[in-house]
């Protein structure tokens, strides 16, 4: 059983293995293959016996990124992403990521080795000394620590169960570097790991809970859908486009749920938000929740009075967790469950009489919508000069509508706000974004853990900011030589390019080197680098990087006085003087 004493497995491989082979067997024997992270004391030789033994491990230039990457390849295979780290200063890089994992309800594993136990409780002053899971706790789903190797079975398939059963988190596995040397009897070992059975249970909702919502659905006159990241984690794809279909209901997509129909469906009210959400009288959301990215289901966005004042609209509910409801606003019709069962209940609830919403609701959403793609159709054909937002992502959209299956990573302000409303995607998890904190540096992590996790290409518009949070991970990116098309639209700043320092002096706070040169970042390491001042010169990249499928990295140089303020948000920022 667990000795201490530090014993590799070499010629007894047969009768002896140890705590690093423990913990790639548990993971491989559920099913995971993939592994990012950045090697180190005490996980080195982890990093390396898992590639020889044929797992892929992903060495990214900072935790933070093998972080993200981690939690968005849990969102896009629904199982959880593992994140390998060494101790504090790793650990701390990949918490971020790990947070980021937990409020996004993405599965993730962080797993970080740490120091010995007995010397960091007694704070004497161990190499990269940490309480590592008192730290992580609080950020997690759930936190663990593995002190026996014949542990170790049980401690991966708790992190597993934990990450991806119910509402979906990030999960810490605390791992010291004691228990990595420790041997024991091999058979015993195999004996000792669980292959965790039905991680994800299906949560079938309670029929009167569905009954309940469809007869609040049956009572509306201006109903309206709204699909969540929640949604297109759950991949019940049919089911969603069947009930949609079914009801005949406008839906709105929220950011990582476009595509889960086409942009372009004819129920797509996108185009016409600020119309249904004050104007619906019955709202289901469906992987969805009512935090700040939808105004907390009240205010102005949604026709009340003054900014807190509720708009008058009833409720649905489908989501896994049954704390959600009521979490802003009173939900009338929750359904808990998975949303494939809720989805499949709900049709088969339906029955044969279930009429399609009134005309006049539907006509009126169809002429706002007609009116505002009008004029984005107007603004989108524009071509100044310098290129602004609009007539670049005119041609991404273009790019993304003839290359439906590549992945699209997205982040910045502008660059964020304005690519979503114009870019349409057309298939089921494809848009992968900031998230609910609206996080910056997600970018570089995201496009390779889409392409190792989907095989294919990947397009990311990055504003020149948020690039720089990840930026060095290009290296990463041409190391692996994963077919990802990285376009910066660069205004030379956070928001704008544009401001001054008033005193003179050092640059304002928001501004960035002039035209700085991000295409020679992709050079350096061998990647495409290109240099794009019109809409011409980025439609020929673009196409080039997917022909190709090399690491490409096209600096758009971008008009700085184009943005505005925290692009769509301004509204959230606190304005000195303003009265609450
Ligand atoms: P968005 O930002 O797109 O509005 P949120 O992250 O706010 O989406 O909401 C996602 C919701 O989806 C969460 O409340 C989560 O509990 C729920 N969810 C996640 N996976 C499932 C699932 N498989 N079945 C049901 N609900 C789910
Ligand atoms: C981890 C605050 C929100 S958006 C943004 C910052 C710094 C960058 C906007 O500039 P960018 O886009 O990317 O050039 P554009 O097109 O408007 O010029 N730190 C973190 N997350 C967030 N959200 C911030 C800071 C922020
Ligand atoms: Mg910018």
């Amino acid at each position: 059983m667990g000795t201490v004493e530090p014993q590799v497995a070499t010629t007894a491989q047969t009768q002896t293995t140890d705590g690093f082979q423990l913990v790639i067997d548990a993971l491989k024997l559920n099913g995971i293959d993939t592994i990012y992270g950045l090697p180190g004391i005490p996980i080195t030789d982890l990093t390396r016996r898992a590639q020889a033994d044929g797992m892929r491990v992903l060495s990214f230039r900072h935790e933070q990124s093998a972080g993200y990457a981690a939690s968005i390849a849990g969102f896009l295979t629904q199982k959880p992403g593992i994140c390998l780290t060494v101790s504090a200063p790793g650990f701390l890089n990949g918490l971020n990521a790990l947070a980021h994992a937990t409020v996004n309800c993405f599965p993730m594993i962080l797993i970080s080795g740490s120091s010995e136990r007995e010397i960091v409780d007694l704070q004497q002053g161990d190499y990269e000394e940490m309480d590592q899971l008192a730290i992580a706790r609080p950020l997690a789903k759930a936190a663990y620590r593995v002190l026996h190797a014949e542990d170790i079975g049980v401690g991966i398939a708790r992190a597993i169960r934990a990450a991806v059963s119910g509402r979906p988190g990030g999960v810490y596995l605390d791992l010291p570097a004691k228990l990595f040397a420790q041997s024991m009897d091999a058979e015993l070992g195999k004996k000792n790991l669980i292959k965790v059975v039905d991680p994800a249970p299906k949560q079938i909702p309670a029929p009167d809970a569905v009954e309940r919502a469809l007869d609040l659905l049956r009572s509306a006159k201006k109903p309206l859908i709204i699909l969540g990241k929640g949604a297109a984690y759950a991949q019940a794809d049919s089911q969603i486009k069947e009930l949609v279909e079914k009801t005949g209901i406008p839906y709105l997509p929220m950011s990582m749920a476009k595509g889960l129909l086409p942009d372009t469906h004819e129920q797509c009210a996108s185009a016409a938000r600020s119309f249904v959400l004050p104007g619906a009288d019955v709202v289901m959301l469906i992987g969805a929740r009512l935090n700040w990215l939808l105004s907390h289901g009240k205010g102005k966005t949604w026709g009340g009075k003054g900014p807190k004042d509720w708009g008058g609209q009833k409720f649905i509910q489908v989501d896994i967790s049954p704390q959600e409801a009521d979490s802003n606003v009173r939900i009338d019709a929750p359904v808990v469950g998975d949303i494939g069962s809720c989805v499949s209940a709900l049709i088969s609830g339906m029955g044969k009489d279930f009429g399609k919403p009134p005309a006049e609701w539907l006509n009126a959403v169809s002429e706002k919508k007609k009116g505002n793609i009008a004029k984005m159709a107007e603004t989108l054909a524009k071509n100044p000069t310098p290129m602004n937002f609009h007539s670049a992502l005119a041609v991404v959209r273009d790019i993304v509508k003839g290359n439906p299956d590549a992945m699209f990573v997205n982040e910045g302000a502008n660059a964020l706000d304005f690519t979503r409303s114009v870019v349409d995607m057309f298939m089921p998890r494809k848009r992968i974004d900031v998230g609910t904190w609206g996080i910056m540096g997600v970018g570089m992590g995201y496009c390779v853990a889409a392409a190792v996790a989907t095989r294919q290409p990947v397009i990311a518009i990055e504003g020149d900011s948020a690039f720089g949070f990840s930026g060095m991970e290009v290296e990463t990116i041409c190391r692996y030589n994963l077919p990802v098309c990285i376009v910066i639209m660069n205004n030379n700043g956070v928001y704008k390019g544009t401001d001054v320092n008033p005193r003179g002096g050092d640059a304002a706070p928001t501004v960035f080197v002039k035209d700085a040169r991000y295409e020679k970042l992709m050079e350096a390491f061998g990647g495409v680098g290109v240099y794009a001042k019109t809409p011409g010169e980025l439609r020929r990249a673009m196409e080039e990087a997917l022909r190709s499928a090399r690491p490409t990295l096209i600096n758009a140089v971008i008009d700085e006085t184009a943005g505005t303020e925290s692009g769509r948000i301004t509204s959230l920022n606190p304005t000195a003087g303003k009265k609450k």
